[in-house]
């Protein structure tokens, strides 16, 4: 979904193609050893060995259960962590698993400031203390036309942005990811404007189904999908949902985010999931459903990503077509 040149994305992929090679290469003798030493003539090359980088930074999170969900198949915890988007690690999929293990979530703080009482940095604890984690279960619909069923685990954005006392000013809400090259190597790469910017509407802020999401799968996030803390907006296409977040803005006119800023005629502020308005590239009708087997019948897409009972009320006398 990136605006470079065609011919710049191929020659990108073929070196972390090839980059990709020789870690997968390296695993791949290691896991052998490893498995001639046990003596486990089992573990074959096709045994699914979890990510490294993402299941030793995974621990288990204490949370209640919720009725968000019920009824929907989660996704695997193998598809859910090894088909990403994540571009401060790679354009590809899998780029994110691969690369993710440079990024140091913990310890971790967040700067909340702008139009609101409370300022300041906050440890990621502190910033969570007091407030039940729930689990969630969301569809999640990427702009580029697959999907997912996600089990999050959580707090209500709500419950966070209130304790900063916004003003009557605070009439949006701007998120901002880390910048560290170091620890996010593809933020040396022109892809984005670095670092990865987001906005929402205070009133879609606030509203209850918008989650700071810390977990999934009853742990803690895998650096991938955006640990320790990332946004999850489950009726808007899946870039507005940004990861690992550093910074909280509350500001009085609408954020230019990133994806607004690299190609403001495909991808605009409130990207709410709409089957009827097609991205100028390709349709918004149907959906792959990641895991449904290659040759699965795509799935419509629902509008507002089938929340529209909870959420269409906050677009009221809005043109969706105009305002996508
Ligand atoms: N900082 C940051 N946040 C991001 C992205 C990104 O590249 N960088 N990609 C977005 C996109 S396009 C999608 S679809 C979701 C993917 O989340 P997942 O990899 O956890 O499924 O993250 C979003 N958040
Ligand atoms: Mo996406």
């Amino acid at each position: 979904m990136h605006p470079i040149l065609p011919s710049e994305i191929t020659s990108e992929a073929v070196y972390l193609k090839r980059r990709d090679f020789v870690k997968a290469a390296a695993n791949a003798s290691l896991i052998g050893s490893i498995g001639s030493i046990g003596g486990l003539a089992t573990l074959g090359a096709a045994t699914v060995v979890p990510s490294a980088e993402a299941s030793e930074s995974t621990s288990p999170l204490a949370f209640q259960k919720t009725a968000y969900g019920a009824g929907l198949t989660p996704n695997t915890f193998e598809e859910i962590t090894s088909y990403n988007n994540f571009y401060e690690f790679g354009l590809d999929k899998t780029d994110p698993q691969a690369n993710a293990g440079t990024l140091k979530p913990k310890p971790w703080s967040v700067v909340v400031g702008g139009e609101c009482e409370q300022k300041g940095r906050v440890p990621l604890e502190d910033l969570l203390k007091g407030i039940p984690l729930e689990e969630r279960i969301y569809r999640l619909r990427c702009v580029e036309a697959w999907s997912m069923v996600i089990p999050w685990v959580g707090v209500p954005l709500k419950s966070i942005l209130s304790r900063f006392k916004p003003t009557s000013k605070a009439k949006f809400v701007k998120f901002t990811t880390l910048m560290d090259p170091k620890q996010m190597p593809g933020q040396t790469r022109a892809v984005l404007d670095w670092p990865y910017v987001e906005g929402l509407r205070i009133d879609e802020a606030m509203h209850p189904l918008t989650l700071l999401a810390v977990g999934l799968y009853g742990k803690t996030l895998p650096n991938q999908n955006g640990a320790p803390l990332r946004l999850v907006v489950p009726w808007k296409y899946g870039f507005k949902s940004i990861k690992s977040i550093v910074k909280i803005d509350f500001v009085e006119t609408a954020p230019t985010s990133s994806w607004m800023q690299a190609a403001p005629n495909e991808y605009g502020f409130f990207a709410n999931v709409n089957p009827t308005v097609n991205h100028p590239r390709w349709s918004q009708a149907s959906e792959r459903r990641i895991g449904s087997g290659l040759f699965a019948a795509r799935v419509p897409t629902l509008s507002f990503n089938g929340y529209a009972d909870e959420v269409a009320s906050l677009y009221q006398g809005l043109d969706l077509r105009k305002y996508f």
